[in-house]
């Protein structure tokens, strides 16, 4: 037997998209569902992104998410850029007149939403099987999935986020032939490790060395944050802690300066890859972060797109649901997709400078150096570089309804 029920926006991903656009939906009165297949814990503890734009924490202090972040986030005013065994300083307060970043981790903005929809009395449902979305070219779409216990449900909804990441149903449930994708593949991925270690750098380094690309960041005053590049195919077993740290001492090394190092309590192989889907509606569905587009992770920009598209989404779901009015849910794939682009181009140029191409030549290499030495001494080249690590498209969310 199908359990059937109603609410205003079916959201598929309790990812920091779909609880982020279900807390915004709220503050405006606006119902949802949320259904992920996922548990709650694993949702809390899943390692990725850390690192958030200037207009994200303020649109997450703005709806009341800013309390923990604020009290445990560290504020960065820069980046260091290391090649040729240098490391330079890039000034994004001097250079963008006042722009920084903050460091918080993605785990850490999933806890706060999950605990923010959950003390509101928000229905999230976890551990759900077969996702299922229908009727999407009707105003009255539905959303099917088999909860914990084995229940199947049926939820009419008036709008349904596609908000299930890269690997959701949402993309391969809009009609064939209607999606065109743009993508990139890149010879190489990332091994990334979290390690009980102080950091030993006040703000993140990323360092082009011969062997290959190496990130140093954090979480936090005690954890310390370390991504290597690695072949795209690496085996996780090939790397012991200790290969790993000699290799980060190795990469990351400067006269002077040691790397201190600790118990490793998480590795982990990723991708890297760049995909937008376009356009990111049909009907009454809107993808939204992971489901529509990736970035590599090199210019920090995945998490911010993901959240800037439903702060966009929320707003245009309002004016449909509460006014009828349907210009900002038309517009909605067209504005997401400027902001995403230009993060597409960014990412895709802070990876190629920045990694070794197994398959380039001298002249490849040789064009990498000269555009890490160009971005460290020209400031209107440092100053591309900060006003889009920063963020380059403003994030608008108004409190009250338009
Ligand atoms: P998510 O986080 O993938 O969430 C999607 C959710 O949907 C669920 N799901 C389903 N639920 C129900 N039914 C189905 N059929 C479902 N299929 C999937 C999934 O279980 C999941 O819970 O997507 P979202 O919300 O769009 O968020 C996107 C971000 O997670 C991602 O862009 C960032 O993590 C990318 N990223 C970074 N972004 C930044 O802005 N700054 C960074 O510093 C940064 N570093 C990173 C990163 C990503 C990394 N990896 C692992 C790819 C570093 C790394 C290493
Ligand atoms: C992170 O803190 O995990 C992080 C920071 C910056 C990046 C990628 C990842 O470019």
């Amino acid at each position: 037997m199908t359990v059937t029920a109603r609410t205003q926006v079916g959201i598929v991903g309790a990812g920091p998209a779909g609880l982020l656009l279900s807390h915004l939906l709220a503050l405006r009165g606006i119902e949802s569902v949320v259904v992920e297949n996922r548990s709650r814990a694993y949702c809390e503890a899943r390692q990725r992104a850390g690192l958030l734009e200037a207009g994200t924490v303020e649109l997450l202090r703005a709806v009341g998410l800013g309390e923990r972040m604020d009290a445990e986030g560290l504020e960065h005013g820069g980046i260091y850029l290391q090649f040729d065994g240098v490391r330079h300083h890039l000034d994004f307060r001097d250079l963008t007149g006042g722009r920084w970043v903050t460091i918080y981790a993605q785990t850490e903005i999933v806890k706060d939403l999950i605990r923010a929809r959950l003390g509101a009395g928000a229905q999230i449902e976890f551990e759900v099987s077969d996702t299922e979305v229908g009727d999407l070219d009707t105003g009255q779409p539905v959303l099917r999935y088999t909860d914990a216990a084995g229940e199947r449900h049926e939820i009419r909804c008036d709008a349904i986020a596609g908000c299930d990441g890269f690997h959701g149903i949402c993309r391969e449930s809009m009609p064939g032939g209607l999606v065109r994708v743009a993508e990139r593949g890149y010879p190489y991925a990332w091994l990334g490790i979290l390690a009980t270690v102080p950091p030993s750098t006040d703000e993140l380094i990323y360092s082009r060395h011969s062997d290959g690309f190496a990130l140093h960041t954090m979480r936090g005053t005690q954890v310390s944050r370390l991504y290597l590049q690695v072949p795209p195919d690496e085996e996780i077993e090939r790397w012991p802690d200790d290969r790993i740290w000699a290799e980060l001492s190795r990469r990351l090394a400067i006269p002077g300066w040691e790397l201190r190092q600790g118990p490793i309590t998480e590795k982990a192989i990723s991708p890297m890859r760049s995909f937008v889907a376009a356009p990111m509606r049909y009907g009454r569905l809107f993808l939204a972060g992971d489901a529509a587009h990736i970035v590599p992770p090199t210019g920090a920009k995945g998490l911010n797109l993901a959240l800037a598209d439903v702060t966009v989404l929320a707003t245009a779901l309002v004016q449909l649901l509460t006014r009828g009015q349907a210009e900002l849910a038309e517009a909605y794939s067209g504005t997401c997709l400027s902001r995403v682009w230009r993060a597409t181009h960014f990412s895709w140029w802070m990876t190629s400078m920045l990694h070794v191409d197994p398959d380039a030549d001298e002249f490849g290499a040789q064009l990498q150096l000269s555009q890490l030495r160009y971005v460290t001494s020209s400031r209107a080249a440092a100053t591309t570089l900060a006003e889009n690590y920063t963020g380059y498209f403003p994030l608008t969310w108004s409190q009250k309804g338009r």
